[in-house]
């Protein structure tokens, strides 16, 4: 946000019980009267509600749950994720133009956010569907130096943030479905999108995008979906405001990143196997030329599922379709 948006509030947060005057506001950080009284116009419109009297001065009434760039910025405690912050109310995907502002040279860390897509999507151009106000509907310009091979480990270290983001505030079990489904119960509630711009041994640019089901009602899930998905709302019974649970989501990925590109991927990988769906399990596979039915070992240090051959012995698969619910006989 803009550095003098974010001292006014926070002026006028410490100052809730008091009126504090333009002139101070003015003095305090250096702009205009008039300049003071367009950043609050700019304010009321993201939904702060404040109260000026004659004489007296300003006083902040309500702080806005509503999303927006500024209100997802004020008390977000990271350093360079979402420092660049860009929000839509609708936009066909935030993957489209988080993509488009990479390529224009957005920083490291840019955060796209729109309160519902009209196009948003999955792996392999499958839809995503989006709902006004129910849900986080977020993208990640992040480049790391990373070679483009270890880009999957990012979408494991994402969906570990979102499990242990969800589990503080839920106290409830939830499981990680490879590669980037988080489950509650038997039913998605969030999935990972991460897309790649590379050179042969260089990453330019990665944008990951998160979508999140958050306030879902029964009706506001398409009935197409309705065995497979669900939202934090239905498989909870509790309301999670989505402002704050994007800011602790990116309060949680940034270090969870800093500690992966100094310490490597042994970290997360623990961390994914502790909410691994299916860890130690039965799976039946399917690739173009054979099916059986494995045991599902954890995931390899390249991202990579691992899995019992046929003759029982490891085997690493990057793509294969799996029977996740197969019960063995
Ligand atoms: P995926 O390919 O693993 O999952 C897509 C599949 O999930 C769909 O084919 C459909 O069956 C099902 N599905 C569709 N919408 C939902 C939903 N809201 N909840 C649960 N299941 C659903 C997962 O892809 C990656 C999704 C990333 C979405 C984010 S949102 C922000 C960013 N912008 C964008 O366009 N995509 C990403």
């Amino acid at each position: 946000m803009e550095p003098t948006r974010n001292r006014l509030i926070d002026l006028l947060a410490e100052n809730t019980d008091t009126y504090i005057s333009g002139q101070t506001l003015s003095d305090q950080l250096e702009i205009s009267r008039s300049a003071v009284w367009k950043h609050m116009k700019e304010l009321e419109k993201d939904g702060y509600q404040i109260e000026g009297k004659p004489r007296k001065g300003y006083r902040i009434i309500s702080f806005p749950e509503k999303v927006s760039a500024n209100t997802v910025q004020w008390g977000l405690t990271t350093d360079w994720l979402g420092t660049t912050m860009i929000h839509r109310t609708t936009i066909d995907s935030t993957q489209v133009l988080a993509h488009k502002l990479a390529q224009e040279g957005a920083p490291h860390g840019t955060v796209v956010i729109a309160d519902e897509q009209t196009n948003g999507r999955g792996r392999m151009e499958r839809p995503w569907n989006s709902k006004l106000h129910k849900g986080i509907w977020m993208s990640m310009v992040l480049r790391p130096s990373l070679p483009p091979h270890q880009a999957p480990q990012l979408t494991l270290l994402t969906a570990t943030v979102l499990a242990d983001v969800l589990q503080r505030k839920l106290n409830q079990s939830l499981y990680i479905k490879w590669p980037n489904d988080i489950l509650i119960g038997n039913k998605k509630v969030s999935g990972i999108l991460t897309e790649l711009q590379a050179e042969q041994d260089r990453i330019q640019y990665m944008v990951i995008g998160i979508g999140m089901n958050v306030l879902h009602q029964e009706g506001d899930i398409p009935e197409e979906l309705w065995h497979k998905a669900s939202s934090l709302l239905l498989e909870t019974g509790t309301s999670i405001q989505i402002k704050p649970l994007i800011q602790e989501i990116l309060a949680a990925f940034e270090p969870t990143y800093a500690a992966y590109m100094k310490q490597g991927f042994a970290p997360i990988k623990r961390k994914w196997e502790q909410f691994g769906f299916r860890l130690n399990e039965s799976i039946h596979i399917r690739t173009f030329q054979k099916e059986w039915d494995a045991t599902f070992l954890g995931i390899a240090d390249d991202g990579a599922l691992l899995v019992t051959d046929s003759a029982g012995k490891p085997e690493k698969l990057y793509s294969a379709e799996i029977d996740w619910f197969h019960e063995a006989d």
